[in-house]
């Protein structure tokens, strides 16, 4: 991997992808994109930046040609969420926003493509424990059908054209630096914001919702090592289950007050509670361990004691 564009590059796995991508390879090297450009701040600048909307078919091309890209993280997307509340954005975004980048990047000379699943990608009808890595996908979201079309489109590429194209189905995502953008995970990073600004929050699923989440550093390192992995140990290439831990909110609720003892959380459930209900309570990740040697670093307890450490840092520092 020598010349990098990642979309998305603003977003919550975006955000810390850059920056990892840029340690490793080198800055000039890694080229990010977003539909807008974020504001520099004192320990991050975004140059080499690029304004960048995925459904422009024409503006995906002319970056690949323009930066002679060989290798595209492509991130942008829109969330379960959000995508319930504009579907046909949603599929617009998330899978002709894919097409695009699938077809700019065959055309291009492109070596590898890495775009992230779900677990978004099942739904009520899938075993929700120790769910495995073949089983059924019958979504009940826009944004998990763009998951399993997205899945089936990026084989497609792999099988059709022989398209190096990697991806792994993400649990939720759990970062200190940028808040996610209008996820039904979204309360396991808003929940630690508000126990350290205000003592107190209203979550938005029941204390007894279990998901299987992922701490950013192993989400990371899932992108890279996968990415980086040899491509005959794959038997999988798209879609892989990723997980690190799982928990229900009352049990993150409890972790937080072991180091905020005042800390008090309501469990109000909206609407988001029927899609966390569709959704698996923990993954079967052996394909993974087993083809590209993946390996988590965090669970439960590492990830509170290192969450609420860097967001009391940025409290310090009035960044909160
Ligand atoms: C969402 N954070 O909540 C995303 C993720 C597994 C959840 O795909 O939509």
């Amino acid at each position: 991997m020598k010349r990098i564009l990642i979309t998305g590059a603003a977003g919550q796995i975006g955000t810390e992808l850059t920056r990892e991508l840029r340690r490793k390879y080198g800055v000039d090297n890694v080229i990010a994109s977003s539909r807008h450009r974020p504001e520099d701040d004192a320990k991050h600048s975004w140059t080499p930046f690029e304004v960048l909307d995925v459904t422009d078919r024409d503006a995906i091309r002319a970056a690949i040609e323009d930066y002679n890209i060989d290798t595209v993280f492509h991130l942008a997307a829109m969330l379960s969420a959000v995508g319930e509340q504009d579907p046909q954005a949603a599929w617009d975004v998330n899978i002709n926003g894919l097409h695009h980048v699938l077809e700019a990047s065959r055309r291009g000379g492109v070596e590898k493509v890495f775009w992230p699943s779900s677990i978004a990608a099942f739904g009520p009808t899938t075993p929700r424990n120790n769910t495995p890595q073949d089983t059924i996908t019958q979504p009940t979201t826009m944004y998990g059908v763009t998951k399993v079309t997205g899945e089936l489109l990026c084989d497609y590429y792999v099988h059709r054209y022989g398209l190096d194209v990697r991806g792994v189905r993400y649990p939720g995502v759990i970062s200190s630096d940028t808040l996610p953008g209008g996820g039904t995970t979204d309360y396991a990073v808003e929940i630690f914001y508000e126990a350290i600004r205000q003592g107190h929050y209203t979550c938005f699923v029941r204390e007894d919702t279990v998901l299987p989440m992922i701490y950013m550093p192993d989400c990371i390192l899932a992108a890279t090592r996968l990415m980086e992995a040899d491509l005959s140990r794959l038997q999988h290439h798209n879609g892989f289950n990723v997980s690190a831990m799982s928990f229900s909110a009352g049990e993150l609720a409890a972790e937080i007050r072991k180091y905020i003892p005042e800390f008090a959380c309501r469990f109000e459930p909206d609407q988001r509670q029927a899609i966390a209900d569709s959704w698996p309570r923990s993954l079967d990740d052996s394909a993974a361990r087993a083809e590209w040697d993946w390996q988590p670093a965090f669970g439960l307890a590492g990830m509170t004691v290192d969450m609420l450490e860097k967001l009391r840092t940025r409290e310090q520092l009035g960044t909160l």
